[in-house]
């Protein structure tokens, strides 16, 4: 099987035996970010369909899972990157009840290699802890994601608690993961939101949106 075809298949079988040797090879070819965006996010989504359609069980999309962990790991460090800090400071969290961080850690990366600061608190977390962190670390701006259904409506209950705790204005707030819509957020959740709050699609729009929060 040619070799980006092969890294794909990897993904879906959760096979890790000699990935790091494939990434290598690719990596002579091709920059690790095309890698991720081309190859390994086609595997996710092979493996999101199947599951979606009961065609694969958990347990193989956790190993799908954690061989594109460990593929992201090893091209991270190969990454073009401004890791000067400074630009700004982001909190990035998974929302409470959701474990889903591959895209929430792509975001982590994208942002941190172009010049800013992120304080990534992991999954599973309570708007109580987004927002001691938040305060904690002075960032300025909160980025929160979440994979499931239902992960969209804690993020209404998320904003709806930041306006009540009166800091809506204090911090500007950027969603992403694939249960959201543009839509959704741009008309649903801003008109909810008494400060700033916008979507992005991926972690390069993550990026661009960071900029203008910042700029
Ligand atoms: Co789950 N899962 N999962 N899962 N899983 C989905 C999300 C699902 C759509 C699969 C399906 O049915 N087709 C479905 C949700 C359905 C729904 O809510 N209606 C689902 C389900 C049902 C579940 C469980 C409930 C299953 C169960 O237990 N019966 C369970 C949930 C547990 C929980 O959260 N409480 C569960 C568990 C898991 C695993 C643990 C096995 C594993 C997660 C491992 C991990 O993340 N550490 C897993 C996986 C891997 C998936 C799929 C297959 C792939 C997700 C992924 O990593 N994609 C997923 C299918 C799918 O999404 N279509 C699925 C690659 C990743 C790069 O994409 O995170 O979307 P994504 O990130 C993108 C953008 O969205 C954006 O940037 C990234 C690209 O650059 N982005 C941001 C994301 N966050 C951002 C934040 C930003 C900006 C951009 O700013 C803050």
């Amino acid at each position: 099987m040619p070799l980006f075809e092969r890294l794909k298949q990897r993904i879906i079988d959760g096979e890790m035996n000699g990935l790091n040797a494939d990434l290598d090879e690719a990596m002579q070819e091709k920059a690790p970010l095309q890698i991720v965006n081309e190859d390994l996010l086609g595997g996710m989504k092979v493996v999101g369909d199947l599951f979606g359609s009961g065609q694969m069980q958990l347990p193989f999309v956790l190993q799908s899972a954690e061989v594109m962990k460990t593929a992201v790991a090893h091209l991270e460090p190969h990454m073009e990157k401004d890791d000067s800090g400074g630009k700004g400071k982001l909190l990035l969290a998974t929302v409470k009840g959701d474990v889903h961080d591959i895209g929430k850690n792509l975001v982590d990366i994208i942002v941190s290699n172009n010049g800013y600061d992120v304080v990534n608190i992991g999954i599973k977390q309570p708007i109580n802890t987004i927002i001691e962190e938040a305060e904690k670390h002075k960032v300025d701006a909160i980025g929160m994601s979440g994979l499931l259904v239902k992960s969209t409506v804690i993020m209404k209950d998320n904003l709806e608690e930041m306006n009540s705790r009166g800091i809506a204005d204090k911090y500007p707030v950027m969603l992403g993961g694939a249960a959201l819509t543009r839509t959704y957020v741009e008309n649903q959740l801003d008109e909810v939101f008494e400060g700033d709050v916008r979507y992005a699609k991926d972690a390069f729009e993550g990026l661009t949106l960071m900029d203008r929060i910042m700029s």
